[in-house]
């Protein structure tokens, strides 16, 4: 009890930041929102219209998470714009082992992104979640190299992380990310990913361009995960 209301109080001294998760249905939005709520995988069905958590994250912020449905948002698209409205940061989706809906996924993104512009959300940062590691960490490292080379195209602060909803593992790297960045406290080479070879990659959605270029530089994709990750610690 007096745990809780500690707990309570740390949460209520920290920022509150407004966060949006978006992707492609059955990526895994649903099932990382309840992760992060209750640390279990839960049992999901298909999102219609949207689901709303408060997440204290002790010390940091206290996030107030929309997760937003794919069911019937083609109908009702006009009026995600309101959702945006006040957003502080983006967890965008992608199911990491499910390959052939990566250039459909990479499209949403790109529509999410200019939408967010429209709504002069250009500078608000975009945590990209390859999901479903627990499955095939094989695919999702690859997903995940892939989206690295679009995140670099896209102009706001954009990290591409591997994740699980099942497992947990990387969700609290991507959050802690996403706040510190919503919160304008990183450094700038922290903010995004910026590899040398995305030169001539200017937008989104250049995907399998991407692909050809990660093909082709395998030793320099892992060089520079090891300099990541030596930066990350
Ligand atoms: N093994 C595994 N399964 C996952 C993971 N994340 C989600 N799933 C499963 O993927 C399916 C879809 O997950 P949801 O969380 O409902 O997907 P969603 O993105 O919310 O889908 P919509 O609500 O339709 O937009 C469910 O069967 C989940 O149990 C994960 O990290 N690992
Ligand atoms: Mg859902």
């Amino acid at each position: 009890m007096g745990q809780a209301i500690s707990s309570a109080l740390l949460c209520r001294r920290t920022p509150d930041l407004r966060i949006l998760i978006w992707g492609l249905d059955a990526a895994g939005k649903t099932s990382i929102l309840y992760k992060l709520k209750t640390g279990e995988l839960l049992f999901t069905i298909p999102t219609i219209g949207f689901n709303v958590e408060q997440l204290c994250i002790e010390g940091r912020a206290n996030l107030t998470v929309w997760d937003i449905g794919q069911g019937g948002r083609e109908k009702t698209r006009a009026l995600y714009r309101h959702y945006y409205s006040n957003s502080r940061g983006v967890l965008y989706v992608v199911d990491g082992v499910e390959r052939d809906r990566l250039g459909e996924s990479v499209d949403e993104l790109n529509r999410l992104c200019s939408e967010l512009d429209d709504c002069e959300l250009g500078d608000i940062p975009l945590a990209l979640l390859c999901n479903k590691s627990d499955l095939k960490p094989q695919a999702v490292a690859e997903t995940c190299n892939e989206l690295r080379k679009v995140a670099a195209s896209i102009r706001r602060p954009c990290r591409c992380f591997e994740v699980s909803a099942a497992t947990g593992a990387g969700l609290a790297e991507a959050i802690d990310w996403l706040i510190a960045s919503a919160l304008h406290e990183l450094p700038k080479e922290l903010e995004r990913e910026s590899l040398p070879e995305q030169e001539g990659l200017d937008k989104v959605g250049e995907v399998s361009k991407a692909a050809e270029l990660t093909a082709g530089s395998g030793w320099r994709s892992g060089l520079y995960s090891l300099v990541k990750s030596v930066m990350l610690r």
